[in-house]
């Protein structure tokens, strides 16, 4: 049987609510990618990262350049990739659109300092420095294989799709979607005289998206610039944000940057001390990270109190912005 050409999976006839089922033998995508192109219809598929390692591990028995692939707004720790990846890496931060546009595309840059090869601040949404990302691939390639790897979501088959869309006379056909683990195995995708292989994203398990339903993952996904919002707090206030989180704080200016639909809600008078909060020091100019929704910015040393899904990773690190 054929792999599905939308997600990778090896394809299968016989069982319709197992993975990779194609009503015929000639399809060329399996149900699942096919609703998802077709109808925006998304099913969810779990997948552990046991076999993420195992591509990892097979990328580094060869000499091809890996474009790592980060979401400049959702980005992780990298470590897994360098434990592993010995190859040339090309750092390749996406979503550029998202973060404010006045920002100074260097200092971004610069924040994110890991070995490579060369980095590339990008945006698939807006085709943004897509010339110059051709070019450093074809400068740098030692074969004509081309690995993509990264976090689950961070836009590898977006950016695939993208240089297909530009660079050649195919069609796209690679599957993307808001939900994490959409491709599940590698897609060997031909570019001209190279040879584009994308591969199944790592779940980080602290990101949010793993404990929301699609609908208020679609909300909490920024597809556009983010307005960041700043707040003065004098007194002791309580924001709440769509009952995702509640932070606690008095006497900090803070600013947050979530996706724009998302509402603040500010409460004065503090009535459910009965929940958990986790309490936090902070230091002026770090960033709160919560996995997957966003981050809020902090200017003072402070110390707040944070009340989250237990499962989601919360932490400081220096400001991004
Ligand atoms: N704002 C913005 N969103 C993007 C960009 N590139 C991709 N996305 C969105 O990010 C989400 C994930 O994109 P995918 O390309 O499916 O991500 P992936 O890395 O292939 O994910 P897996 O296959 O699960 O590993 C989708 O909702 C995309 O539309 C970009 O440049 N800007
Ligand atoms: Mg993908």
């Amino acid at each position: 049987m054929n792999k599905c050409q939308g997600c990778g999976i090896l394809l299968q006839t016989v069982d319709p609510k197992k993975i990779g089922y194609a009503i015929s033998e000639n399809d060329k995508l399996c149900q699942r990618c096919f609703r998802i192109k077709n109808y925006n219809d998304y099913k969810l598929v779990t997948q552990e990262n046991k076999s993420f390692i195992d591509v990892l591990k097979k990328i580094n028995q060869t000499k091809d350049l890996v474009l790592l692939v980060v979401d400049v707004f959702t980005f992780n720790d990298l470590s897994i990739f360098y434990k592993y990846l010995n190859n040339d890496i090309l750092l390749v931060i996406t979503k550029r659109d998202i973060l404010p546009k006045s920002l100074n595309d260097d200092k971004i840059l610069n924040y994110f300092n890991y070995r490579c090869i060369d980095k590339i601040l990008i945006s698939s949404y807006k085709n943004y420095n897509f010339d110059y990302l051709f070019d450093l691939i074809k400068r740098y390639k030692k074969t004509d294989n081309i690995y993509i790897v990264g976090y689950t979501n961070a836009g590898k088959s977006t950016l695939i799709n993208k240089l297909i869309y530009n660079y050649s006379n195919i069609k796209p056909i690679v599957t993307t979607s808001i939900l994490p683990s959409t491709t599940l195995d590698t897609i060997k995708i031909k570019l001209n005289d190279l040879t584009l292989i994308d591969t199944p994203g790592l779940i980080s398990k602290g990101n949010i998206i793993n404990y929301l339903e699609p609908s208020m993952i679609k909300k909490i996904i920024p597809n556009k610039e983010i307005k960041p919002i700043t707040y003065q707090v004098k007194e002791e206030q309580l924001f709440n944000v769509e009952n995702l989180f509640k932070l606690k704080c008095s006497k900090v200016n803070l600013t947050f940057y979530l996706a724009n639909q998302l509402e603040i809600k500010r409460q004065y008078k503090i009535i459910d001390l009965k929940e958990k909060y986790q309490q936090i020091n902070i230091k002026a100019n770090q960033d709160l990270v919560i996995e997957g929704l966003g981050f809020i910015k902090f200017t003072n040393d402070c110390i707040v109190n944070i009340n989250c899904l237990k499962s989601v990773n919360v932490y400081t690190r220096k400001s991004l912005i």
